[in-house]
């Protein structure tokens, strides 16, 4: 393991010389950057625009009403013979196809990738030689557990799928954005997901894990304390999805030219920093602005504040698989950056929306098996189950095997082979011959050999009997969630804690609360003892032996009993989301920040400090008693963008109160504008007032508060002065200080 850190140290030192991350940060602006994108081009034939167009049937017939259908006589009945009615009300009848079993709910945008520089010493993929290259992607954002009109902000895992449409063919990276899973072979996911779900006998509840089957799954599955770690973090309740990390969870392999095969963990991270909401804002925004995600990410591609991510790899030796406290092909384990550093390869960006929803969010269609030559598979269970899994559920999904026809779905890469026919084949195959080996077409389609990037399997020694077992090597249960827990600032591990006094508080069988306790126990006792404390009970004081966990039948369940490890990880301040190094530059790019205001606002007081904002990159939004546009002393006009119906603190990053007498007054008069000001401070965000501003922090009941770093006040003095701290202030995210330790 040392040489494999002392190689992967000395490689992410080269790599910083010439990409320091205050080189790299630098974002991509505007729109149109970036080459021609070869997927957008290639999709544009498929994409119709009724602009001075004509209403048409199916069969381009022209439509003269779309008012009424055909009868006999103006109150007669419908006549079959109405082909237009019948073609009309025929298709929408069909407009659904089945939501995505998991992963239903969610968003994408097209962008590019490029190299950094080549990685040619550790992978033969194309797409990872060239930094000059810019590969075209899809990404796809979603949560798990919901419906596909389920809320953005519901405590869940966040998918993170890349399609790379790469000259090779189609790459994809479906990732998520939590580095491990639930569980360690993939033969427990549908009951991992049956549990999560709404209960099979009222389809309750809807995008939540809070309920009794979920919790009864996880207190009989040790192997996914990890992972409830995680989700019980403020990982699973981001600010934006342009704000959290992405990771490809299993350990893949490089193969370079050479045929050199090496082990490599993905990590996508965001320019952004890496920032969540709190679980009381996470319950708001789910009433106020379910799509909020989703209208996130939409706004800042439109905006041209185009969203961005660093991929990195961690890359280890084959020599050294077996040099690490874990299991590498487990997949409820981490690398810590801390043995294994992440060296950043690339960049992300995704800068332009889908034109349509279905056409191409809801029908594309990623898939695990979906690799180019110089990347391969490793033996996680967890994968091995993926890479069935995947293309069968597009069968169903998509209707049919030909579904890679769909245009999201083409690679730019060209297709030539002998499958033939099936629903809605769209490919017209030319010529008499359809299998291989033909001499009727001189052998066409051609295999290619591997200098013309023919695919090629790594061949991995396997000498095996036949088993239904897991390796001894998989039973660490419970030390890095420990050292997540442990690696946890204090507001953080608080979080955690108070997620599972919620979570465990919604389970209505007393037993299973007990037996999670037990499992927390074994994670740190104090997190188990405090989060009991919530829910009125007593640690169990011992874990019950043997677990009653699922054991196959015939087994002796003391061999499934965790394995205890003395050997403690240190803590990794990687893991933490607040104060996290990896993240040092502070921003307050794209934040979007209310400014409550009323008529008689003070024009410099307004104008000064949006402008300073907007020099930050930052977006000032009005919110105001009413819509309509507003009067500022001096005669000025404002649009108001919300009022206090239309928008909420939760919605917003920062707050501000500029200086005003009426408009301060107006305010005054608005109990919602109080309600906003003690909303945003309740939840650690940082609140200022210019001029008569400060009245009315002081009359929310915020006045003792303004000695608080996160609280700004300024009576006299320009709202100029003023901004350059409180911008500081944004930049920090959340004022965690503020927040009571319970
Ligand atoms: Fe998935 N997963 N998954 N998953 N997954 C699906 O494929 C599955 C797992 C992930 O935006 C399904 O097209 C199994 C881990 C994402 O379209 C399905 C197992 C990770 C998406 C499926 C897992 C993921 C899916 C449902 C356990 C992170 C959404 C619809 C072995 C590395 C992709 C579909 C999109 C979707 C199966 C576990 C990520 C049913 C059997 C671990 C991001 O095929």
């Amino acid at each position: 393991m040392s040489q494999a850190k002392n190689k992967s140290k000395k490689a992410n030192a080269k790599n910083n010389k010439t990409n320091s991350i205050e080189n790299r940060i630098e974002p991509t602006k505007g729109a149109g950057l970036g080459a021609p994108n070869q997927k957008l081009e290639e999709l544009a034939p498929n994409v119709e625009d009724p602009a001075g167009e004509f209403l048409t049937t199916n069969q381009g017939i022209r439509v003269n009403d779309n008012q009424n259908s055909l009868k006999a006589g103006d109150r007669g009945p419908t006549l079959i013979e109405d082909f237009m009615f019948r073609e009309k009300m025929t298709h929408f009848d069909h407009e659904r196809i089945p939501e995505r079993v998991v992963h239903a709910r969610g968003t994408a945008a097209h962008g590019y990738f490029q190299v950094y520089e080549s990685m040619a010493e550790y992978t033969r993929a194309h797409f990872l030689q060239d930094p000059t290259v810019q590969t075209p992607v899809f990404v796809r954002f979603s949560t798990v557990v919901g419906s596909r009109g389920s809320t953005d902000l519901a405590r869940d895992v966040r998918g993170f799928a890349v399609k790379f449409y790469t000259q090779e063919g189609n790459y994809d990276l479906v990732g998520n954005n939590i580095p491990v899973f639930f569980i360690q072979d993939a033969i427990k996911f549908p009951d991992l997901i049956h549990a999560a779900k709404p209960e099979p006998h009222n389809e309750i509840p809807q995008a939540a894990t809070a309920h009794d089957t979920f919790w009864d799954f996880i207190s009989l599955m040790p192997e996914s304390m990890h992972m409830i770690m995680w989700v019980m973090s403020d990982r699973a309740i981001p600010r934006s999805y342009r704000m959290m990390e992405g990771f490809g969870v299993h350990t893949f392999r490089f193969v370079n030219a050479r045929g050199k095969a090496r082990f490599v963990k993905f990590h996508w991270k965001p320019f952004l920093g890496l920032h969540a909401v709190v679980w009381d804002e996470a319950q708001k925004i789910s009433g106020k602005d379910p799509d909020f995600h989703r209208r996130d990410l939409w706004e800042a591609i439109e905006n041209g504040d185009f969203p961005e991510w660093e991929l990195g790899v961690q890359i280890v030796e084959e020599k050294d698989e077996h040099n690490f406290p874990f299991d590498l092909l487990d997949p409820t384990k981490i690398i810590p950056e801390e043995l294994v550093p992440v060296r950043p390869i690339g960049r992300l960006t995704l800068n332009r929306n889908p034109e349509n929803f279905f056409a191409e969010t809801e029908q594309v269609a990623f898939h695990t098996g979906n690799i180019v030559p110089g990347i391969d598979f490793t033996n996680d269970p967890l994968l091995q189950g993926r890479l069935f899994s995947y293309l069968d559920t597009q069968l169903l999904r998509l209707g049919g095997p030909n579904f890679h026809e769909i245009p999201i779905n083409r690679p730019v890469a060209p297709v030539h082979n002998n499958q033939r026919d099936g629903f809605m084949r769209q490919t017209i195959n030319r010529g008499q011959t359809s299998y291989e080996p033909n001499s009727l077409r001189g052998g066409c389609p051609f295999q290619a050999g591997m200098d013309l990037s023919g695919f090629t399997t790594y061949a991995e020694k396997i000498d095996a009997q036949k088993v239904r077992q897991r390796s001894a090597s998989f039973f660490d249960h419970f030390s890095q969630a420990r050292l997540f827990y442990r690696s946890q600032s204090p507001v953080e591990q608080n979080h955690i804690i108070r997620a599972l006094r919620f979570e465990l508080g919604k389970v209505e069988t007393p037993p299973i609360r007990e037996r999670m306790l037990g499992l927390l126990a074994q994670v740190d006792t104090d997190l188990a003892n405090r989060v009991a404390a919530g829910l009125g009970l007593n640690v169990p004081k011992k874990l019950e032996k043997p677990l009653n966990m699922s054991v196959p039948a015939d087994s002796d369940p003391r061999k499934f009993q965790p394995k205890r490890v003395t050997e403690e990880l240190e803590p990794s301040p990687a893991l933490r989301m607040v104060d996290n190094p990896n993240f040092p530059v502070k921003t307050i790019r794209t934040r979007k920040i209310a400014f409550l205001v009323g008529d008689g606002f003070d024009e410099d007081s307004v104008n000064d400090m949006k402008m300073a904002l907007m020099k930050a990159g930052a977006k000032a939004m009005t919110v105001a008693p009413r819509l309509g546009v507003l009067t500022g002393a001096g005669g000025e006009s404002l649009n108001a963008d919300f009022n206090f119906l239309t928008g909420a603190s939760v919605l917003f990053d920062a707050v501000y109160v500029p200086d005003g007498a009426a408009s301060v007054a107006a305010l005054q008069a608005e109990p919602d504008a109080l309600n906003f000001l003690r909303e945003a401070y309740q939840h650690c965000k940082t609140l200022a007032g210019h001029g008569a501003g400060v009245q009315l922090l002081e009359n929310a009941g915020l006045g003792e508060a303004l000695a608080d770093v996160g609280l700004i006040a300024r009576r006299d003095g320009d709202a100029k002065a003023l901004a350059e701290n409180f911008i500081v202030g944004i930049a920090r995210h959340r004022h965690w200080e503020r927040e009571v330790i319970l």
